[in-house]
């Protein structure tokens, strides 16, 4: 049997997770998941928002929503932008490695549209100010691993 996803949203519940630091860039990534998600068919009803100060917070704001059992999938949005900092690798590390354990230990999908780049005109490149919005691409993988988990579990294609 071979397995897949769809990008169909109706009726799926879904959490963001947005992080306010670099908030120019990740308003817009917010902007784009949302579009996606109700281009998709998912009901604006069925989107809660939760703001977290910076992306090294984001993994337990994903973790308390999984954990909540409302939601079919947690889109996870930041932006680390390197600029002078060494702060830089520790935080990306650690969003990115705790977004991935709060999907393990809970078993819900969470993408992440976290953004690292060197300078903010990268990171807004990749928030759709020209092309494509990293915050629609995390919104639609986190339809399609909710979809592909539903077929798993229920053995059907
Ligand atoms: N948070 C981000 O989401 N993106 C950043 O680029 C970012 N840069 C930071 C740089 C420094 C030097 C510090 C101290 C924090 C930065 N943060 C950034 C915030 C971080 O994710 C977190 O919110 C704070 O460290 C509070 O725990």
């Amino acid at each position: 049997m071979i397995f897949e996803g769809t990008p169909t949203g109706e009726g799926l519940h879904v959490a963001i997770v947005v992080a306010r630091w670099n908030a120019l860039i990740t308003r817009a990534l917010l902007d784009g998941a949302t579009d996606a998600l109700r281009r998709h068919g998912v009901a604006d009803a069925d989107v809660d928002v939760a703001w977290v100060p910076g992306s090294f917070e984001i993994p337990l704001a994903a973790r308390w929503l999984a954990g909540t059992g409302r939601y079919d999938a947690v889109v996870c949005l930041g932006a680390v932008i390197r600029g002078a900092t060494p702060h830089f690798d520790h935080i990306a590390a650690a969003a990115m490695q705790g977004v991935a354990a709060a999907a393990r230990e809970t078993g819900v999908p969470i993408t992440a549209g976290i953004l690292t780049t060197d300078t903010a005109d990268q990171a807004l490149q990749r928030a759709g100010i020209k092309g494509g919005n990293k915050g629609a691409e995390a919104a639609v993988a986190a339809i399609e691993m909710a979809t592909l988990g539903r077929r798993i579990a229920e053995g059907r294609r």
